[in-house]
């Protein structure tokens, strides 16, 4: 893909923002909210009011609305207006049926002390029952009404509760099932994209279709998932740069044409990753980071070679392009399905 272009074409230098198919605007970067606990209040403060993010992300699963909505109000009465703010939150998969999507975007613009969300998300195209176990038990995935629940997104947006509707976690079959449909376009598409992770088969079909896409864990996640922080080529990245292996990560998202959601409740991390504009990466740096696995195989070919009797098959498998977020344990019953494995939930796309 031609970044330079796609920068050009999309990013707004001066307000570092995309511009959304409703015509809205959708801030480059934005601050993640999941595992943030009790901390989510401060690091929201903080990001909007020291760092100069006016972009929140979270959801109801997250536990967390409270306390976005704490950060979101101390924001507001210092000063900062409320149509400077996005503001986005996900429909979690046990409201995944028709007469349950007014009374949960409600409970959730309760729960963040607004009156209206700038984008609301289907979270992952899967209903569960409420109560489901993880992993679930036969009966806790059920059937998931998506024209139902599509038409039901539409009315918020009709009724001003929401600015833009959007989904998260789809496959292109999915994608398609649901833009057949539609009769207001998904605005955002959010998955995870980063450099272990890229995703592009599906970035692709969502920028031919003018649907943004808001890359997520674009750190690679940490907790449980893939450490691309100290990853060697983002380290040689970030060194030749001179800024930090997250600020690589951060800007390579912006570089592809994506909006990104990094999480931190640290405060000067929650700052370094703001730090990403009026800079870019090389042309060459771009593209390494964008073919990590593929260095690696032809690292290990060669080593393989050279000590003619040792295999390394096992660094490829770890190092290949890969999901942390695969839902496994949300979705996946071995034994009762419907989903009996990540390949059923991903629709053997990957
Ligand atoms: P990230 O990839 O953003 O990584 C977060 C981790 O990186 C934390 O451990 C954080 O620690 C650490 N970190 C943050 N900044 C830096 C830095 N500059 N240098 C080193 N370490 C750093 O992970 P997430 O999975 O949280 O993804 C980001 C957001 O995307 C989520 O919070 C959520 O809002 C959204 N998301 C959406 C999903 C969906 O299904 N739609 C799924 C997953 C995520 P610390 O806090 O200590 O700084
Ligand atoms: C289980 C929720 C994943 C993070 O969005």
């Amino acid at each position: 893909m031609a970044q330079s272009t796609v920068l050009r074409a999309k990013e707004d230098e001066q307000c570092y923002s995309f511009v959304l198919l409703s015509g809205h605007r959708i801030p480059a970067v934005g601050l993640g909210t999941w595992r943030s606990g009790s901390d989510a209040s401060n690091s929201v403060s903080t990001a909007v009011l020291e760092a100069g993010y006016r972009h929140i992300d979270t959801a109801w699963e997250y536990g967390v609305h409270e306390e976005v909505g704490q950060g979101l109000k101390d924001a507001m009465d210092a000063g900062i207006e409320r149509k400077d703010l996005f503001v986005t939150s996900k429909l979690w998969c046990s409201d995944l049926s028709p007469e349950r999507v007014r009374p949960a975007l409600l409970n959730t613009l309760e729960e963040l002390r607004l009156d209206y969300l700038d984008l609301y998300l289907i979270h992952w195209p899967f209903r569960l029952r409420e109560g489901a176990s993880r992993p679930p038990q036969a009966g806790d995935v059920l059937d998931f009404d998506m024209e139902g629940v599509w038409r039901e997104m539409e009315k918020l947006v009709a009724q001003n509760l929401v600015r833009d509707i959007g989904v998260s976690n789809f496959t292109l079959k999915k994608l398609n099932k649901l833009t057949s449909f539609a009769q207001t376009m998904p605005s955002v598409c959010q998955m995870e994209m980063h450099p272990g992770w890229r995703n592009d088969k599906m970035l692709e079909a969502c920028q031919k279709n003018g649907i943004h896409v808001t890359a997520y864990s674009p750190l690679g996640s940490q907790e449980n998932g893939r450490d691309l922080i100290h990853d060697p080529t983002v380290e040689r990245v970030a060194k030749k740069v001179n800024k930090s292996p997250g600020q690589v990560l951060v800007r390579w998202a912006i570089q592809r044409g994506t909006s990104v959601i990094p999480k931190s409740t640290n405060p000067e991390r929650i700052k370094e990753n703001m730090h990403v504009f009026n800079w870019v990466l090389p042309e060459e740096d771009f593209n390494a980071l964008s073919s990590i696995p593929d260095q690696v195989r032809a690292t290990v070919l060669c080593f393989n070679i050279f000590m003619k009797r040792y295999s390394f098959d096992g660094f490829r498998y770890i190092l290949k392009q890969k999901r942390v977020l695969h839902g496994e344990d949300l979705f996946v019953n071995k034994n009762d399905g419907p989903f009996r494995s990540v390949e059923d939930v991903w629709d053997h796309e990957d």
